[in-house]
């Protein structure tokens, strides 16, 4: 730990250490715009460690964006108990990067701007419905408390196309959002009545055996069941002829005597060739999945994508054997990546209840096709293991899950900065029952 006074005062013994205005000069640049941010040195093994920081330096002409100039190859170390510079290392020269293209002050933005976002107004016309108290909110049936510390906030506005799908007892409320970023949230909201099953108990304390549910009212049970849904997902990122990538993280030991550091993490990427070898079990290991266009490219050469961010991951609980499991057999992983085939549209086969497997995404992502530059579709398995409880009597409260589809090296920098907030809608409503202090 070190205080805001002392990174202050080893900056300023910094800026008089003759070898350091050497180096700064002899790159031929203006010590008054350089700036220095100071890192912690962590303990690495030392008998005994003193208080030292790094400073490393940066440099603001021609931005506001501190971090982005740095002047790379000089680190000064000062010790904080003695206050003196204790070690410097003019190593290395590198191109310093541009100023050019980093600001992100909404008042210094230029055109040309991103689409027009029309303004939304929410009107409650009884007044917001909580109160705030000082630090206590009130709302509904909840009391709580709350600090403050809000430094800045920008408005978002996405749209959200709902379509709610009543099968049987439950009702699935589907949501597509689409934000200015560029990505797409899709979440499922399940509610609806419970599957139900008649008993004698009346009490926990009556029940010998599994009743394979929850006693959730009088000689109700509420029986144990999987929600399993499948996203078709045709994505054509930047063009038809996309591949499916694998960027595996990796732990990786650095040599000795190189550093005292022992070990960091790196990323292997991988195009995954063919859709057998595309099938995915999510959580395992950790990895990004990223869909690519290997004929696009942006500016500075990364490959143009759409990564998958999955939710909360299940995986099947019934035995591979089971009749339900050999149709349902698309739970088997949570991601697969197929060629498009128009006859190959519904996970679980076109019979469904009546299938006998052999017509499911399980057996078609058997036969090693190539999915690498091709129109590919990616299917996306999610999952909800209920295990009932009284609340979800008589009707259910929304459970949700879902998956972000996000743009990843698909821009040449962040989109919303030249999306320009919505006009500010003053309604002019009067809140008669909240009191702010
Ligand atoms: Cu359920």
């Amino acid at each position: 730990m070190y205080s805001v006074d002392e990174q202050t005062a080893a900056s300023e013994l910094a800026f008089k250490y003759e070898p350091f205005i050497k180096s700064v000069a002899s790159r031929g640049l203006n010590i008054s715009h350089v700036v220095f941010s100071a890192f912690p040195v962590g303990w690495f093994g030392e008998e005994k460690s003193n208080r030292t920081f790094k400073l490393s330096c940066f440099y603001t002409n021609d931005t506001v964006n501190l971090y982005v100039r740095p002047l790379e190859g000089i680190t000064v170390v000062v010790d904080l108990d003695e206050m003196k510079i204790v070690e410097y290392y003019d190593r290395f020269r590198v191109p310093m990067p541009k100023g050019e293209g980093t600001e992100f002050r909404l008042s210094k933005q230029r055109p040309p701007f991103g689409p027009h976002l029309n303004s939304v107004a929410v009107v409650a016309p009884d007044g917001p419905g909580f109160t705030i108290n000082g630090h206590i909110v009130n709302w509904a049936n909840w009391k709580f408390h709350l600090g403050f510390d809000i430094r800045e906030a920008r408005q978002e506005v996405s749209l959200v196309v709902r379509t709610v799908a009543t099968v049987g007892n439950y009702d699935h409320i589907l949501d597509w959002e689409f934000k200015p970023t560029g990505s797409i949230k899709v979440e499922v909201g399940l509610s609806g009545v419970l599957e139900a099953r008649a008993v004698t108990y009346t009490h926990k304390d009556q029940i010998k055996e599994d009743a394979r549910g929850t006693l959730v009212a009088e000689n109700t049970i509420g029986v144990n069941h999987d929600h399993y849904l499948n996203y078709y997902l045709d994505l054509d990122v930047d063009g038809e002829a996309n591949s499916f990538v694998k960027t595996n993280l990796v732990t990786k030991r650095v040599s000795p005597n190189i550093s005292p550091r022992k070990s960091y993490w790196t990323v292997s990427s991988e195009i995954v060739k063919t859709d057998t070898d595309a099938r995915t079990k999510l959580g395992l290991k950790p990895a990004e999945l990223v869909l690519i266009n290997p004929n696009k490219k942006t500016k500075t050469g990364n490959n143009i994508g759409y990564r998958l961010i999955p939710g909360s991951v299940s995986s099947p609980l019934l035995l591979e054997d089971d009749f339900p499991q050999i149709r349902g057999a698309f739970t088997n992983y949570n991601v697969w990546v197929t060629p498009y085939n128009k006859s190959e549209k519904w996970a679980g086969g076109k019979f469904v209840d009546q299938s006998g497997g052999e017509d499911t995404l399980a057996i078609w992502s058997l036969r090693n096709r190539d999915i690498q530059n091709k129109d590919i579709v990616l299917w996306y398995t999610l999952g909800f293991h209920h295990v009932p409880s009284q609340e979800d009597f008589p009707v259910m409260p929304t459970l949700s899950n879902g998956f972000e589809l996000r743009p990843t090296n698909f821009f040449e920098s962040n989109p919303v900065l030249k999306t320009k907030s919505p006009k500010y809608v003053n309604l002019n409503c009067t809140f008669p029952n909240t009191s702010w202090n």
